[in-house]
C-alpha cells in the first residue's frame, strides 16, 4: 500500500516507461497544433543538417586548399633560399683563347672580389657578339653575370 501513495517524485520518474508520462509523447501531442503542422520539426532538422553539411564541406575544401597553398609556398621558400642570387661582376683580364665552336673565351683574369681569385680559365659567352673583334693577347674588361658557378660573359671591351 505504501508504494501507491509514495509522494517522492523520483520513484514516480521510475515509471517513465509508461507512454502517458513520457516527455517525448507529450511533445508529440503538441505537434498536433496546426502551426506546428505547417512547419514540421523534421523539415527544420533537414535544413540544419544540410547547412551543417555545406559548412563542413566548405571548411573542408578551404582547409585542403590552404594546406596545398602552404606546402607550395614553403617549397618556394626553400627553393629561393637554396638558389644563389644572380650577381654581376666586372674584372680585367687578358684573352688567352677564343673558342667560337664552344662559345668560350679563355681569360687570365684578376681577382674577382667575392667570387674567385685571379686565374686562367674559360668562360662561356652569352652570345658570339661578346668576343667579336677580340683577339688573343688583348687586355679586356669584361662583365660576368650569373648565379653560383653558372656564369656567362655578358660584355667584353678591349682596353686602351
Ligand atoms: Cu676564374
Amino acid at each position: 500500500m505504501t508504494t501507491c501513495t509514495d509522494p517522492d517524485p523520483k520513484s514516480r520518474a521510475g515509471a517513465v516507461g509508461s507512454p502517458r508520462q513520457d516527455p517525448l509523447a507529450r511533445r508529440h501531442g503538441r505537434g498536433k497544433i496546426p502551426d506546428a503542422d505547417r512547419f514540421p520539426p523534421m523539415r527544420t532538422w533537414k535544413v540544419v543538417v544540410l547547412v551543417d553539411l555545406a559548412l563542413l564541406l566548405g571548411v573542408g575544401f578551404g582547409y585542403v586548399w590552404w594546406g596545398r597553398e602552404a606546402a607550395r609556398l614553403s617549397a618556394e621558400l626553400v627553393e629561393a633560399r637554396t638558389r644563389p642570387a644572380v650577381t654581376e661582376w666586372t674584372a680585367r683580364g687578358v684573352v688567352r683563347a677564343v673558342l667560337p665552336e664552344m662559345n668560350v673565351v679563355v681569360l687570365t683574369h684578376e681577382d674577382i672580389t667575392g667570387f674567385m681569385p685571379g686565374m686562367t680559365m674559360g668562360f662561356r659567352a652569352a652570345s658570339p657578339a661578346v668576343y667579336r673583334g677580340v683577339e688573343v693577347g688583348d687586355e679586356v674588361r669584361f662583365t660576368l653575370k650569373g648565379a653560383g658557378a653558372n656564369v656567362v660573359i655578358t660584355g667584353m671591351r678591349k682596353l686602351q
